[in-house]
């Protein structure tokens, strides 16, 4: 966000609370944001200034002690807003939480970008199933993902210490260096009864863009699919990066809908009116339907549907996905085999294996630069027996450890010598 100037307008946002502390001080804290700030007494009273919109130069002619450097300090804390961002934040903005994947952070604690060492990610979530047209429930998909994350990750949390340096993946005979990875969790984003789906979505957008800015690979956590349009808004934005999506899913989600529906079943939309987008590649699809429209000719789709899938290998499935290309990653667990993954909204018979996703997702990781992924359209219950989840955990964890360094272990069995885990190499 671009910095404060004078002539900037601010207002205090509805929903703060004030609390004595010790030594003359306040403890101010903006609920929605999770955030609390300990300030000194007077600046109540600067807040009262600001409950209309008022110029930032006007409160430093007003109050002493008063300068750019302490506005500044309130608006990064969320206790001061530009007007634009009251309205959309009017009724709050972050659910923390119950088990965060990684370290929880709290968005006033997005380090800045010039920052960025190790691969970062960032996980929030999109609770809601406002555009879906089968069944609902994918509003609890992200705090049954979260459930289903049985790894540890305390050394992947940005200020977390414990846990261990190496990921040992006794599937794929992996192991992950993770020292230069660090994994964030902002909690998921507040959804307001009554609330379209289009507003809402400019709230996840914003979130969407916070990460992007500070460097973060963003991780979104459906939500059904209309909520990829609101993950992938960043990537869209005129004179971005080239880059094409990975869509897994049982169904191609190119319906046409009225301007402004924002359904899960056209989530690309956007997407596919920007330049920067190069390629919709679609794996698993399977449905027979029909439609007025013939399939579309945009030359940037290619689909290898879910039967494709069981006769290729990884390297076939995505022959044709440009090499140099950095892809973002969409994965609507519908692509899955409803044996596997029942929970979801609008299952398709046949479908994807666990290991065919295993492999696929390994191979985009290994093979092409990810810089974005959700995982959406998982329904409750908020469980750890929730197989659509325990996928979408799987793969999301495997994406997350395969960007450390990367090596080959053939012997599982040395650990019960008592050989650390730590220092036991390859
Ligand atoms: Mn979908």
């Amino acid at each position: 966000m671009a910095p404060l100037e004078p002539s900037d307008i601010l207002i205090t946002p509805n929903n703060i609370d004030i609390q004595k502390a010790a030594d003359g001080q306040v403890l101010i804290r903006n609920g929605s944001f999770l955030v609390d700030l300990e300030a000194p007494v007077e600046m109540v009273e600067v807040l009262r200034f600001f409950r209309a919109p008022r110029r930032a130069s006007e409160v430093m002619s007003e109050y002493d002690g008063i300068d750019m450097e302490v506005l500044q300090h309130l608006v990064d804390h969320f206790i001061l807003y530009r007007p634009s961002e009251a309205e959309i934040f009017a009724f709050g903005a972050l659910i923390r939480p119950a088990q965060p994947i990684g370290g929880f952070l709290s968005i006033k604690d997005l380090p800045p970008p010039a920052e960025a060492r190790a691969t970062r990610f960032l996980i929030f979530g999109a609770p809601v199933d406002l555009g879906a047209a089968g069944y609902g429930g994918a509003r609890h998909g992200p705090e049954a993902i979260r459930a289903a994350c049985t790894m540890r990750l305390g050394a992947l949390g940005r200020k977390a210490t414990e846990g261990g340096t190496a990921a040992w993946d006794f599937e794929t005979h992996q192991r992950h260096d993770l020292t230069q990875l660090e994994v964030s969790d902002l909690g998921d984003v507040s959804y307001t009864p009554g609330e379209s789906n289009g507003d809402f979505g400019r709230r996840v957008t914003w979130f969407a863009e916070r990460a992007h800015a500070h460097g973060y690979l963003p991780i979104g956590l459906g939500g059904d699919h209309s909520v990829a349009r609101f993950f992938l808004r960043p990537f869209l934005k005129t004179g971005g990066a080239p880059f094409g999506i990975v869509h897994f899913d049982a169904h191609t989600d190119l319906y046409q809908a009225p301007a402004g529906i924002f359904s899960h079943g056209n989530p690309f939309d956007e997407a596919l009116e920007s330049e920067n987008l190069k390629s919709l590649f679609q794996v698993g699809q399977r449905q027979l339907r029909t439609d007025r429209a013939e399939p579309t000719s945009d030359s940037r789709l290619q689909f290898v549907s879910s039967l494709d899938v069981w006769r290729k290998s990884p390297a076939e499935v995505f022959a044709n996905l440009p090499p140099e290309l950095p892809c973002y990653l969409t994965f609507d667990v519908d692509c899955m085999s409803a044996t596997e993954c029942p929970e979801t909204g609008t299952p398709v018979p046949g479908g994807l294996l666990y290991y065919h996703a295993l492999e696929l997702v390994d191979w985009l990781v290994a093979n092409r630069r990810i810089v974005g992924a959700d995982f959406v359209e998982v329904t409750g219950p908020v469980s750890p027996s929730n197989r659509a989840a325990q996928v979408c955990a799987s793969l999301m964890l495997r994406l997350i450890v395969g960007h450390g360094p990367t090596t080959r272990f053939e012997n599982p069995q040395l650990h019960r010598k008592g050989t650390s885990l730590d220092t036991f190499g390859t």
